[in-house]
């Protein structure tokens, strides 16, 4: 079937275009859209889709609310008035594109592009609207580079330096497994669509296993639900496989044949011994003895896990860590064992391609995006960031130390361009602000990071007012600089060819992948060879030792013990009495903020709130519903109070995502986190937080800003 086609059925005007959700998760999930008169009146799942199984998450489902949406942005604006003072007058795109270019000549001038820093995360994860948006128009114009590690840099270095690469199994080959182990991850919100495979995987008799301070929707269906400390996993890991090594359930012959360091990791977990491990995890010794001899006598085994256990100071070493378990028992390279982390290894679009960087100058600097905040008020200051350029991004709502980031963006002599669909907490900061098409007036390709299709999303309406994409604005800005390359000129499409054919001619697993052929079907799955799927089958590993390095030398390189070990983030070495460890992941009815400012999500959601266990409630005068002060050094803001045995004593949740703007105090739990950096791949630290937690004075009456009045528990 062609990506743009007529309904067979209902209405002969109506045409159905199918399209890929560009939401940071690992579903991607196939759309399909049908358009009458222009106007797309019905969004709903693609059946066919091996993963989508024709259902979208609650979050994706009302997706037409956000598309028409009255408070998008239809027009470029500038501000008038103080810097976050909200008053803007419309202008023209000639006009908005003049005013930056020449601002950009000027600052160029005075001291070098260095001074102009590219601002980018998840907005969507499309090839073209922001891989190749990443890259193009920076490197000609040799602007700082942005090391974009807010999310999952630790696993992602950590896997990468274990198993030399990110693969993962096809989601289906969990219905082999036996053993299931979910470890500090919560697919069940976070990426919805493994969640019936895993409940017919459990129905044919595996046994799960979720390891999170949390009793997560998760947690509530599995066979096992274990809750330590936070930021103790990797002792855990090292005490489980001191029992593994103790008792002899190692598979020797395979460490032996397949793995670097397997003897030392020995001496490492012999200094973990379940009693020393339940003291520092608080997971009782008789836990840690049986879920090891079910690892070693369970097989296949799967360890399932994403980025938020990886969220702390120790977020490297806990994933290398976690990573020694399955290679332990020799569950890497079988169907329905191994790791399921990411898939993005499998194919890493063509660099020079993406971005011409040869011919461009060298990148000057590198400024790591959890520094965001410390970077515009000091830290970066040869040259100082002199203008900012913010896409698919919100790092006001989503960057930690929330109060740093917004001094550095009320500096008077800062730049800032805004391009976005929303005026979000981040906007509201900008000197000109443009509007953004949605995904449904984009074309894109997207290479899914939990699954191995890819999936093309053709345009299904025109853009709303003056919204433009990412790509087109690039083009504008480009030609305003006076940059004359082709390749800064290329429609989306020209774009999307050049990049995919440069990775097929260095990449099997593309043989046969055309833009052609993603236009005509959709969705596309990768190129195995027949047998060729399993991860690491032939147990060859990219590694520099072409084995899995338990022992990995290249840790050194970063300062990090080349044996995985336990210790404390730095955060939590002075834990003062009655604080608590606050972890704020992912919010059920949202995606970080994207989605957050729509009505019917946030009715769903609830008010901003914060999971507190009933013993550190009650001692501090909080029962479910009231209105709570969150704070730190830091910074504060207040929540509502949820009382749950959810919630490990001494560990409280509060949910990421909440806009400021919408939030009854104008403050997001992102005031209280930390920007301080983990041990590996410059890695944010959001959940090492500790924080006080008290009711807030009753005198003060807060509005409720949201639809609903207590928080929702998911
Ligand atoms: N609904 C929804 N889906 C999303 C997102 C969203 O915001 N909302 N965000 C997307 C993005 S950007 C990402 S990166 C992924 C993240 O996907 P996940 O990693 O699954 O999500 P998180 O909620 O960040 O973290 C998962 C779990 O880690 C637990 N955790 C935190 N600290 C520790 C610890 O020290 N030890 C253990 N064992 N567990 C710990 C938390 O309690 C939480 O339940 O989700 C994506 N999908
Ligand atoms: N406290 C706490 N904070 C966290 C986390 C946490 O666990 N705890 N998790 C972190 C993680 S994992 C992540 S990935 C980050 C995500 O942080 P960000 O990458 O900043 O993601 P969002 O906050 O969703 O903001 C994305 C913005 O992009 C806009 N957008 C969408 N599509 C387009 C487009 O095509 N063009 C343009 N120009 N804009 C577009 C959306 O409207 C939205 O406002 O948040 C981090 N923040
Ligand atoms: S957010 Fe994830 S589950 Fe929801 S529609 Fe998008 S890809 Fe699918
Ligand atoms: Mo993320």
């Amino acid at each position: 079937m062609s990506a743009v086609e007529s309904s067979p059925s209902t209405n002969a005007d109506t045409r159905i275009v199918r399209g890929a959700c560009p939401h940071d998760c690992p579903d991607t999930c196939a759309t399909i859209t049908e358009v009458q008169d222009g106007r797309a009146v019905r969004f709903y799942a693609e059946k066919e889709h091996p993963i989508t199984q024709g259902w979208l998450c609650a979050k994706v489902r009302p997706y037409l609310e956000r598309v028409y949406h009255p408070d998008r942005l239809l027009y470029p604006l500038r501000r008038v008035g103080a810097k976050g003072g909200g008053q803007w007058e419309r202008i023209s795109w000639d006009e908005a594109i003049e005013e930056i270019t020449s601002r950009w000549k000027a600052v160029i001038a005075e001291h070098g592009a260095a001074a102009i820093l590219p601002y980018s995360y998840s907005g969507t994860l499309g090839m073209l609207q922001l891989a190749v948006c990443d890259h193009r128009l920076w490197n000609r114009m040799g602007a700082s580079g942005l090391e974009r590690s807010i999310c999952g840099a630790a696993a992602e270095a950590a896997v990468n330096a274990t198993l030399g690469e990110r693969q993962a199994p096809d989601p289906a080959d969990i219905l082999h497994s036996k053993l299931i182990i979910i470890w500090g991850h919560n697919p069940a919100s976070t990426g919805p669509h493994f969640m019936p495979l895993l409940r017919e995987a459990q129905r044919q008799g595996a046994y799960v296993v979720v390891i999170d301070p949390r009793r997560t929707l998760t947690a509530r269906s599995a066979d096992e639900h274990i809750q330590p400390r936070p930021a103790t996993d990797a002792a855990l890991a090292l005490g489980l496989m001191h029992v593994l090594f103790r008792d002899g359930l190692h598979n020797e012959a395979w460490l032996e044949a397949n793995t670097v360091g397997w003897r030392e990791l020995r001496e490492r977990a012999a200094q973990y011994p379940p009693e020393r491990v339940s003291e520092i995890t608080g997971v009782a010794v008789e836990t840690i003895e049986a879920l090891a001899q079910r690892i070693g006598t369970t097989q296949p085994f799967t360890l399932k896990f994403a980025d938020g256990v990886q969220r702390h100071g120790n977020g490297g070493q806990t994933i290398r860590a976690l990573l020694c378990i399955p290679a332990l028992v020799g569950q890497i390279g079988v169907r329905g064992g191994g790791v399921s982390y990411s898939t993005s290894g499998y194919v890493r679009w063509n660099a020079e391609a993406l971005g011409h960087a040869s011919e461009c100058p060298p990148t000057p600097r590198v400024i790591n995006m959890n520094r965001i905040g410390a970077a515009l008020t000091g830290e970066a200051s040869d040259p100082p960031v002199a203008s900012l350029y913010v896409y698919c991004a919100n790092p006001v709502a989503s960057a930690p130390n929330a109060s740093r980031t917004i001094r550095g963006l009320q500096r008077e002599d800062l730049f800032t361009v805004v391009h976005e669909l929303f005026m979000t907490d981040t906007a509201q900061y900008a000197d000109i602000v443009l509007p953004a098409t949605s995904q449904l007036e984009q074309i894109d390709l997207h290479r899914p990071y939990g699954q191995r299709n890819l999936q093309y999303n053709a345009q299904a309406i025109e853009p709303l007012g003056e919204a433009k994409s990412n790509w087109d604005v690039m083009q504008l800005l480009a030609a305003g600089m006076g940059y004359t390359e082709p390749w800064l000129r290329q429609s989306g499409e020209e774009v999307i060819a050049d990049v995919l054919d440069a990775t097929r001619a260095e990449n099997p697993l593309l043989e046969g992948i055309t833009l052609e052929r993603l236009q005509a079907e959709g969705t596309v799955p990768l190129s195995f060879a027949p047998g060729q799927d399993v991860p690491f089958s032939d147990l060859r590993f990219p590694t520099p030792s072409g084995k899995v390095e338990l022992y990995c030398e290249a840790m050194a390189a970063y300062g990090v013990d080349p044996l995985p070990d336990y210790t404390p983030p730095a955060e939590f070495a002075s834990r003062a009495a009655g604080q608590l460890a606050l972890i704020s992941g992912a919010a059920h009815h949202y995606v970080s903020s994207s989605l957050a400012n729509l009505a019917s999500l946030r009715a769903k959601e609830g008010l901003p709130s914060i999971e507190l266990h009933p013993l550190d409630a009650e001692p501090r005068g909080i029962a479910t519903g009231d209105e709570v002060i969150v704070e730190n050094e830091r910074g504060s803001c207040r929540l509502r109070a949820l009382v749950t045995p959810n919630v490990a004593p001494g560990v409280a949740i509060a949910p990421k995502g909440n806009w400021q703007r919408l939030s009854p105090d104008g403050r997001n739990i992102n005031w209280t986190t930390s920007d301080a950096l983990a041990d590996l791949g410059g890695q944010s630290t959001f959940h090492s937080n500790l924080v006080t937690v008290r009711a807030a004075p009753k005198d003060v009456e807060v509005s409720g800003a949201s639809g609903a009045e207590v928080p929702a528990q998911v």
